[in-house]
């Protein structure tokens, strides 16, 4: 969870991105800035654990202190032992009072724990975000980080012959299928939510699953969506209507078009509207602290609807005119240079150190995941696989032929789709773009999917609500039951 569980993987970024939010907390992350990382911890108090900085290498002995949570409450003795893996942004305590796994460690008897990501929330391995510091940033380490943490607290509090089960939805639902593969004496099991666990250069399906879930919704949706873009991208070719547009969509300052990155920014981030509510609609996500959770498909489509707004690209002005007042966004900051700057800021307290910087990086040197316009079949215009690897160089100074190399060796070292292992339940969500990443098919009875119809990403790891669907209160169900005959085993 990115912890907040499962923002992740944000499609690419950009969306409130742009916005400018207040506390000087980024502006670039969708969902890095959205939660009170704070709100709960008078309640669950962080821990400190220390942590190597190079598991790879026997000769550094460099170290630094990685931040946890601990839920005892449920545990009784001789229970499993829970562990919600942290994602890209700061491990959120809400998890330790909320959540499905909860349930399931009411039920179980089970210590439930919460380990941050390395360079994430209050994880610092290093002293600032240098280029040269994040080669400390991977995956690999991430999961070695997770190996050791588990066996010291095994040792330290006794539950070394107890069975581990790794939770996770989204990228850490990947590192909790990927944490029983490469560590299969560590972890018993895994619930691996939401999981793309395919990395890939180029993820145009992203914005082709936006399109049919927004035509689901109907099917007038996606088409207006277009025809509004197109005319966007037509009045960008013309300086005059710059005024107008800085007007429409609220801007912080005049527009400015010099370079094909700025236009690609700025229609990413108008994308990036849709994007993040197709990914996270009607999630049960209040009790993270995320507001705007009522902005749905529904409401999206019911303004691109809306003919008294005048025609499609006012109504997609309008669009972007409610998420800012729904997210308390004085305007949209819709440039790329103030994008670069804040994304090359090295500090910690930089504006992109919400997690921005960190997780282009791992995009730029492990997964790619680059949600670009290059398919025929989705309504959006103007940003291009190119606009984003080329980010990659102005961020980091990778180069595309690295990045390539980069997503192959991932491939290569977690087996993408062909995973040989056991006892891992990969629920997926059809309305989810992540989906068309994941496991679509159970591969062995003992590494089953669970298709959840109608959902989005994470729904199933989410409180349970009386309105939910009945086939997610199945999956949670189905998902309980594995667990259940799996720690007999
Ligand atoms: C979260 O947990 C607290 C304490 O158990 C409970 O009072 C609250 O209703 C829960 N919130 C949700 C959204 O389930
Ligand atoms: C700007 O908008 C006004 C009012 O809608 C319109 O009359 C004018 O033609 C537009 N200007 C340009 C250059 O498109
Ligand atoms: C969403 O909820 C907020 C706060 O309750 C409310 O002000 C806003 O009008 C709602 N928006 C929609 C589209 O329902
Ligand atoms: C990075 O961000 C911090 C905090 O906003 C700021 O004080 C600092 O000047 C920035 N550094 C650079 C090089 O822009
Ligand atoms: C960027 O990378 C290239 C090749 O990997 C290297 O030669 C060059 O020195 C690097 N530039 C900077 C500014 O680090
Ligand atoms: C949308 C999607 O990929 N759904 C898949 C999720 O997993 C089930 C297997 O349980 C597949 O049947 C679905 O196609």
């Amino acid at each position: 969870m990115a912890f907040q569980s499962c923002r992740l993987l944000l499609a690419f970024f950009l969306l409130f991105s742009l916005f400018v939010v207040g506390e000087g907390q980024y502006k670039g992350f969708r969902k890095f800035n959205r939660v009170q990382d704070d709100s709960q911890k008078a309640v669950f108090e962080e821990q400190w654990f220390t942590q190597k900085l190079d598991h790879f290498n026997g000769a550094d002995s460099r170290e630094w202190k990685q931040r946890y949570f601990v839920n005892e409450a449920f545990y009784r003795p001789g229970g499993p032992v829970f562990l919600m893996i942290g994602g890209e942004g700061p491990a959120n305590p809400a998890w330790m009072q909320n959540g499905t796994w909860l349930t399931y460690a009411e039920k179980l008897g089970a210590l439930c724990l919460m380990l941050e990501h390395r360079f994430y929330g209050k994880s610092h391995p290093t002293v600032d975000l240098s280029t040269d510091n994040l080669h400390y940033l991977s995956s690999r380490q991430a999961l070695a980080d997770l190996a050791h943490f588990r066996t010291m607290m095994a040792e330290a509090r006794g539950l070394t012959n107890r069975k581990w089960v790794a939770f996770g939805g989204s990228y850490p639902g990947s590192l909790a299928a990927w944490f029983r593969l490469k560590y299969p004496h560590l972890v018993h099991a895994s619930v691996a939510t939401s999981a793309p666990v395919y990395a890939t250069v180029n993820f145009p399906e992203y914005l082709e699953v936006v399109r049919r879930s927004l035509a689901s919704e109907n099917a007038e949706c996606p088409l207006l969506v277009k025809k509004a873009s197109d005319t966007l991208l037509e009045r960008l070719k013309d300086p005059k209507t710059y005024d107008n547009i800085t007007k429409d969509f609220n801007l912080c300052s005049k527009l400015q078009i010099q370079t094909e990155m700025d236009s690609a920014y700025f229609l990413e981030t108008l994308a990036g509207n849709f994007m993040d509510v197709v990914q996270y609609n009607e999630d049960n996500r209040g009790f993270e602290g995320v507001t705007g959770t009522n902005i749905t498909i529904k409401v999206l489509c019911g303004v691109m609807g809306d003919t008294s707004l005048g025609e499609p690209y006012a109504r997609y002005a309008a669009v972007a005119r409610l998420m800012m007042d729904t997210f308390f966004i004085k305007c949209l900051d819709a440039s790329f240079s103030t994008y670069l700057r804040d994304m090359t800021n090295t500090s910690w307290d930089g504006p992109a150190a919400g997690g921005g910087r960190q997780w282009v990086y791992q995009t730029c040197t492990e997964f790619g995941f680059y949600q670009s316009t290059d398919s025929p079949n989705q309504p959006f215009t103007g940003f291009p696989l190119a606009y984003q690897v080329k980010q990659c160089a102005d961020f980091y100074n990778v180069s595309a032929e690295q990045l390539a190399e980069a997503v192959a060796q991932t491939n290569e070292y977690y087996g993408g789709y062909d995973i040989r292992s056991s006892r891992i339940v990969l629920p997926n969500g059809s309305i989810d773009p992540w989906h068309a990443l994941g496991i679509t098919q159970d591969i062995t009875p003992d590494l089953p999917a669970v298709f959840i119809k109608g959902t989005a990403h994470c729904a199933n790891m989410y409180p349970a609500r009386s309105e939910d669907l009945p086939q997610l209160a199945l999956a949670r169900d189905h998902i309980f039951l594995l667990l259940q005959q799996w720690l007999k085993q």
